[in-house]
């Protein structure tokens, strides 16, 4: 008898079950997605990041409230984490160290999770030292790991001036010269990059990978495998 072959994952649903906070349903429609062989970063650019878009989007309207922003956050993270393995695959030998955490007073780590996924998929050795990260912490890791980048990651208005507040205290502490600084965050713009002296910002984690790469063949040409 012919079998009847289950139809594939509508990417969207991934997206609506997100923006309604369905933790389980994100989780099995994303397994199911990377069972019928659809890409990780398909079902990332495609299901997921749409979905958080919207949720977004309806809390600045104040159509929700920050109780369904968690469980829409919450169902995220879940999908991300079954998407991890695919997303880090393929690595190689580390060419360099990242120092990566969302600044003080900020606990968003949605976008810095991703980033780090990103660069350890891009082969870089990744240190994530979390949420709500001090400019001595940062300070700290950097000296001990010998880091080559430094990102952080800031999503409010009032946490971005800590990234200010980081690479002042690392130059204060000598540990700026060398080091390459990346910042990230939705209300980033290249602007600030520039105006607190950083290195390099990117607006998603694709380019944050691009960026480090290009950053790093800049200042060592012979460091980075590609
Ligand atoms: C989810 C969310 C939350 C969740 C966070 C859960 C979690 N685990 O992260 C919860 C509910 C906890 C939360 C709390 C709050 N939130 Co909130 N939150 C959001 C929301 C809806 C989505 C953020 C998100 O995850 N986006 C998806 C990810 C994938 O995108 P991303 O973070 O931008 O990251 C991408 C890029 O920016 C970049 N990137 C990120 N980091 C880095 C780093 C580097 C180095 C590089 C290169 C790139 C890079 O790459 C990422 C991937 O592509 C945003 C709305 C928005 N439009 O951003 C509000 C938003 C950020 N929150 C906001 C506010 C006000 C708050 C609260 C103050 C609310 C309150 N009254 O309590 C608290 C603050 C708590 C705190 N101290 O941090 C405001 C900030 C406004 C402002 N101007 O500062 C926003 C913009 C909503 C709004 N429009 O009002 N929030």
């Amino acid at each position: 008898m012919q079998r009847v072959k289950e139809a594939m994952v509508d990417l969207g649903h991934i997206s609506q079950r997100l923006i309604g906070g369905d933790i389980q349903g994100v989780e099995r429609l994303t397994r199911k997605a990377l069972d019928d062989g659809i890409p990780a970063r398909e079902i990332l650019n495609r299901g997921l990041m749409p979905g958080m878009d919207e949720v977004g989007k309806k809390f600045k309207e104040n159509l929700i409230y920050i109780p369904e922003v968690v469980l829409s956050a919450k169902a995220m993270l879940a999908g991300m984490e079954l998407l991890r393995p695919h997303l880090e695959a393929g690595r190689v030998k580390p060419s360099a160290t990242i120092v990566i955490g969302t600044v003080q007073g900020d606990l968003h780590d949605i976008g810095k999770n991703l980033v780090s996924m990103m660069f350890k998929g891009a082969g870089f050795e990744v240190v994530d030292l979390g949420i709500d990260v001090s400019p001595q912490r940062f300070a700290q890791e950097i000296a001990d790991r010998k880091a080559h980048i430094l990102a952080l990651s800031a999503l409010l208005t009032t946490s971005m001036p800590n990234m200010k507040k980081t690479l002042d205290l690392l130059s204060e502490m000598d540990l700026r010269q060398g080091l390459i600084a990346m910042v990230g965050g939705a209300p980033l713009t290249q602007a600030y990059a520039d105006e607190i002296g950083a290195d390099g910002y990117a607006h998603n984690a694709s380019l944050a990978v691009d960026k480090a790469k290009e950053l790093l063949k800049s200042r060592t040409p012979q460091s980075i495998g590609g």
